[in-house]
């Protein structure tokens, strides 16, 4: 049985063709701001809010964050969290990921076993998702000590999505870092695409209409997008990008 908001990102890929989620920061953000852009990304059309960031967060602002945007919007709040202190009983669901390329196993299974008690214990709808980092990983591929792969090894990406996938998981997240200067490469997205049989995420770096494009184009089924709420001028930004991504692959 799949939970709420598995099926809900499920169907709107279906008849969206790709999709885009806005990714809040809570270390960036006062509660009311993460409202605002929430609200704003909402209206541009974004299908959910990720909230999750690289480094530290204490507990009680994470939670302000949290419920900050289920007061002002009714699209689906999910965790993306960087370790067990993102987790908030707040929000709807969790991607409950692992990231596959890392050395260390806290981040491959460790972090899991000590957060899973309080997935089930606060209620959250837990989504498996496997997190490839790829490019030069940025803050992340640090926090995580990853390994990240090269953009020019596509075939290794899509080696540990296919992985993930045989593993049991829901989603593939290729991580080009928060912030990149290079998006992940929409010749790596589509060897992923084309190895693997689940959705797949795409984020870092990605600002522009023409990159939301090209990324989905390849066959990003999510698009996901942080950076760019930063911006005075974000609420267009996040509209050009959905209208650019939009039906791109019906
Ligand atoms: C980072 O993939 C996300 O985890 C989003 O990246 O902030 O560069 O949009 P940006």
């Amino acid at each position: 049985m799949l939970g709420r908001v598995e099926k809900y990102l499920l169907e709107r890929i279906k008849a969206e063709g790709a999709i885009h989620i806005t990714l809040v920061d809570p270390e960036k953000v006062t509660p009311p701001q993460a409202s605002r852009v929430a609200e704003n990304a909402k209206n541009s059309g974004t299908s959910a809010i990720m909230i999750g960031g690289s480094t530290f967060v204490s507990q009680a602002h994470l939670d302000a964050v949290v419920k900050a945007i289920k007061r002002t919007v009714k699209i689906p709040t999910i965790l993306f969290p960087n370790n067990i202190t993102g987790i908030s009983r707040h929000a709807d669901a969790i991607w409950f990921m692992s990231l596959l390329n890392s050395v260390d196993p806290y981040f491959l299974i460790g972090a899991q076993v000590l957060g899973a008690p309080l997935v089930k214990k606060y209620g959250l709808e837990p989504i498996s998702m496997g997190y490839v980092i790829v490019g030069d990983g940025g803050t992340a591929g640090i926090v995580g000590k990853a390994i990240p792969v090269p953009y020019n090894k596509p075939e290794l990406a899509a080696a540990h999505a296919l992985a993930g996938q045989y593993l049991g998981m829901h989603f593939i997240y290729l991580e080009g870092g928060s912030g990149a200067k290079t998006p992940v490469p929409p010749e790596m997205i589509h060897t992923v695409k084309h190895f693997v049989g689940i959705p797949l995420i795409v984020g870092g770096g990605i600002r522009t209409k023409e990159l939301a494009l090209a990324a989905a184009s390849a066959g990003a089924d999510v698009i996901v997008t942080g950076n760019i709420i930063e911006r005075i001028d974000a609420k267009q930004k996040v509209s050009e990008i959905i209208d650019g991504i939009k039906g791109t692959r019906q």
